[in-house]
This record gives C-alpha cells, sequence and structure tokens, in this order.
C-alpha cells in the first residue's frame, strides 16, 4: 500500500500481554474485531512483552508464548501486509516514553486503578513499581503511535481514560503534541463464559483447564471439553439469564456457524442436552480447526516469523521515533 494512502486512514492501536495461551474468548472478544478492522484503519497491534515481566515471567516459557501470540494472530487472520505486527520490547521508544510520561503522572492516579488494586492482591508476593506503573506504559504504548482509536475491553477502559488524561496534560503544558484516542469497547454477546463455572469469564489463567477451550487445543479436546461442559437445570434450549451454561454454549455455536439465537432455539426445541452439546461440540471443533493448522503451519516457519517481527518493529519504530524526538525537544532535551 502506498504511504500517502496509508496516511488517510485513521490509526488503531491494541496490545496482547504474552501471558498465557489464546482461547476462544480472545478470539471472539478482540481478534476477530481486529480482523474486521484492519481493512479501514493503519493498524498497529503489538505483544506488550513489557507488561508482562510486571507479573513473574519464566524466560523460556514468555519467550515461547511471545512467539505462540505473533503466530495466532497471523493464523485468526491479522495480516502482515495491512497491518503493523510488533513485538513492544524491540521498540525502545515505549519504555523511553513511558518514563516521562511517569514524570507527568501522579501517585494517586495510579493507586486509582482497579487493575493494580486487584492485581496487587493476587500477586501480593510482588508488588512492584512496574505493576503500578502499568498503565503509564500502556499510554505510552498509544501516544507513540498517535492512534485515535483503541480496541480494549471493558476492563481497561480506566486505563484509556488516564491516557487520555495525560495526553491532554502534556499538550496543555507543551502545546499539541499527542492525538487524544478514543476507546473501542467491542459489541456485547461475544463474552465466552468459563465452560465450568458459566457465571465467570474464560480465562488464560483459570487452574481447571477444563474451563477453558485454547486454540491450540486438538478437534478431540475440544470436544472433550464442551462435551464435558456444566450446564443448568431443566431441558430446554433457550438463550436466558438463567441459563448460564446453555446460553454460554448457544454463544459458541452462534459464533461458530453464524446461526442466530432464534434458529438454534428453534432447531433445537425437543433435543436433550446431550445431543445439544455434541452439536456444538463438532461444530467449534471445525471452526478451530483451520485456524490451529494455520498455526501450525507457521510456527514451523521460525525464520519467516522472525522477519514479519523485525519489519514490524521496523516500521512501528518510524512512526514512535518520530513522537519522541517531538516530545525530547519539548521538554528541553538537548538535541544534537
Ligand atoms: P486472564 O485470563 O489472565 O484474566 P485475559 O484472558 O482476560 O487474561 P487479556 O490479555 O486481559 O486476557 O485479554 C485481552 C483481550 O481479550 C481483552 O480485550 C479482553 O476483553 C478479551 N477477552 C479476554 N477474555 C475474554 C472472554 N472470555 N470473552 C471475550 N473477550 C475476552
Ligand atoms: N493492558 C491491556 C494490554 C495493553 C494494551 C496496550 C491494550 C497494553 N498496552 C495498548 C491496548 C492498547 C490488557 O491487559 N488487556
Amino acid at each position: 500500500m502506498s504511504e500517502a494512502k496509508i496516511d488517510e486512514k485513521k490509526i488503531l492501536l491494541s496490545g496482547i500481554q504474552p501471558s498465557g495461551n489464546l482461547h476462544i474468548g480472545h478470539l471472539t472478544g478482540a481478534i476477530k474485531n481486529w480482523v474486521d478492522l484492519q481493512d479501514n484503519y493503519n493498524c498497529f497491534f503489538t505483544i506488550v512483552d513489557l507488561h508482562a515481566i510486571t507479573v513473574k515471567q519464566e524466560p523460556t516459557q514468555l519467550r515461547k508464548w511471545t512467539l505462540d501470540l505473533a503466530a495466532m494472530f497471523i493464523a485468526c487472520g491479522i495480516s502482515p501486509e495491512k497491518c503493523t505486527l510488533f513485538i513492544q520490547s524491540h521498540v525502545t521508544e515505549h519504555a523511553q516514553l513511558a518514563w516521562i510520561l511517569n514524570c507527568f503522572t501522579g501517585m494517586g492516579e495510579c493507586s486509582r486503578m482497579t487493575q493494580f488494586k486487584d492485581k496487587s492482591q493476587q500477586h501480593s508476593e510482588n508488588i512492584n513499581v512496574g505493576l503500578f506503573a502499568y498503565p503509564v506504559l500502556m499510554a505510552a504504548d498509544i501516544l507513540l503511535y498517535q492512534a485515535d482509536l483503541v480496541p480494549v475491553g471493558e476492563d481497561q477502559k480506566q486505563h484509556l481514560e488516564l491516557t487520555r488524561n495525560l495526553a491532554q496534560r502534556f499538550n496543555f503544558l507543551y502545546s499539541d503534541t499527542f492525538k487524544v484516542p478514543e476507546p473501542y469497547i467491542p459489541p456485547v454477546g461475544a463474552r465466552i463464559m468459563s465452560l465450568q463455572e458459566p457465571t465467570k469469564k474464560m480465562s488464560k489463567s483459570d487452574e481447571n483447564q477444563k474451563a477453558t477451550i485454547f486454540l491450540t487445543d486438538s478437534d478431540k479436546e475440544i470436544i472433550n471439553k464442551i462435551k464435558r461442559a456444566v450446564t443448568d437445570s431443566g431441558s430446554e434450549i433457550k438463550f436466558s439469564p438463567e441459563k448460564p451454561g446453555i446460553s454460554n454454549l448457544m454463544t459458541l455455536l452462534a459464533l461458530a456457524t453464524g446461526k442466530s439465537f432464534s434458529q438454534i432455539e428453534d432447531e433445537f426445541k425437543g433435543v436433550g442436552y446431550g445431543e445439544f452439546k455434541s452439536e456444538v461440540a463438532t461444530s467449534v471443533a471445525k471452526w478451530i480447526n483451520p485456524i490451529r493448522t494455520k498455526f501450525i503451519e507457521i510456527r514451523a516457519n521460525d525464520k519467516h516469523l522472525k522477519e514479519i517481527l523485525l519489519n514490524g518493529a521496523d516500521s512501528a519504530r518510524r512512526q514512535a521515533s518520530k513522537t519522541l524526538r517531538k516530545v525530547f525537544k519539548k521538554i528541553g532535551f538537548v538535541q544534537l
């Protein structure tokens, strides 16, 4: 694509931490939206390894998860030809801008962040300064690229509000420097719940492996997990808040097949839970199978994957360094 054409498009940036394997909730709640948006925006997608180390990580595992995530993005339909896909630590400007923004952020602002409060409880043995300043690094990720739009889950809205405040504060103190970004909260309905506790969201860090469908799971694993999913009392296939288990399975079937809830309800009238689960299981396995196959193919060619990430980092750095140079100049760092 020509530079001029890219420049006309609005800028979108989002990121995911390489802190575990991706599950079907990530596909429906995040990546699927990114794939849909990639034609209409100049997209930057980053694997935020600097964020991941705010909690303890085992080095070999972190390296594997980072590359797995990159391969999975591509397997799910993120095109490196259309988007800039890169690893956060490869673009040193992120850490540099984060430091500068730290000096413009109040202690009180970071202390108020719900995620910090939650994570300090979860990791009470390791409440580090990085965890505290996590949202400031996220602000740097976004502001470096002058992003217009940031797709995030509901839980990240507070961090985006801080990002907007920091951008406005800096712009006010030093004249216009940063674009003030807007959040993009995905439409509801794409939230996948745990297969074992359907009132809780599906999560990569769930201790019960049967609760989560990973995108790397084999057909057999997917089928077994769905067949063993917790369902509700009664016997009717109906989408309702009183039936969180069946509703979750209906959501999965709707996403896998494109059918509406009322179509599913009609189709499965009088059908028992067992048969319904079998149908969901095979449909979901069929949906995920080509993603897993593509993932294995991409992951097998390490050289090509690293080339994509190297190109992504080069292209990201071009944008990021422009913004950082501006910032250095405005705050009074000597330019030689
Ligand atoms: P953890 O499992 O460790 O709590 P997570 O699975 O929530 O983490 P994140 O990295 O925080 O993973 O999520 C990245 C993106 O994926 C967010 O935008 C989030 O909203 C979305 N997402 C995560 N889980 C689900 C889910 N079960 N359903 C829909 N979207 C999800
Ligand atoms: N904090 C986010 C991940 C994240 C991000 C970003 C998202 C880091 N930097 C920039 C959007 C834009 C999370 O935990 N989901």
